[in-house]
């Protein structure tokens, strides 16, 4: 499946500000990989690669994503500035850099959006869910995807299942009799 991933033109783009994000970042990754989605992977910073964020933004529908997830973290304006140029829908990562005060501030920067130009804004540091959001979307068009989400939810309803059975064996419970 993750030979797939790379061999195919990338569906998602995944981008953030620093190399510094990456250890967030994968967790999109990651999760693209295992719903044998293909993407790619690049650092993209709105502050210090200003012309390259413009190309990348400009270029990316055209190129055949149709996603893109952006992290960035403290003044977090890539996912912003990426979503101001681009047709596509954009997941915003904020991420609690080095630069942050306590994460509140990539929060805001990438949710607190004007009208007109949203960024789908997953919680601090939760590039899992973006990668999840991504998939869902991509799952709208390509019925594969979508049946995979379904088992993935399935997945995660048998897990939670399974951890009441191991709890109602040791701690009453009356709900579930
Ligand atoms: C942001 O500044 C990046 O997205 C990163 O989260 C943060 C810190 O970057 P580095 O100083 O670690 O490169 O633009």
């Amino acid at each position: 499946m993750e030979e797939t991933a790379k061999l195919q033109t990338p569906l998602v783009g995944i981008i953030m500000g620093s190399d510094s994000d990456l250890k967030i970042m994968k967790d999109a990754a990651e999760i693209l990989k295992e719903f044998g989605i293909a993407f790619e992977l690049t650092i993209v910073s709105a502050h210090r690669t200003p012309t390259r964020m413009v190309e990348y933004a400009t270029k990316a529908a055209d190129r055949g994503l149709k996603i893109i997830i952006a992290g960035a973290g403290g003044a977090a304006h890539l996912p912003g500035m990426i979503a101001s140029i681009t047709t596509l829908p954009v997941i915003g990562v904020p991420i609690k850099s080095s630069n942050s005060i306590d994460g509140w501030d990539s929060v805001l920067s990438i949710l607190q959006m004007p009208n007109g130009v949203p960024v789908a804004t997953v919680a601090l540091n939760a590039a899992k869910n973006a990668g999840i959001v991504a998939a869902q979307i991509i799952g709208t068009f390509d019925e594969n995807i979508s049946s995979k989400m379904r088992d993935y939810k399935n997945q995660l309803e048998a897990s939670v299942l399974d951890k009441v059975k191991k709890i109602s064996e040791e701690w009453t419970n009356d709900f579930d009799k």
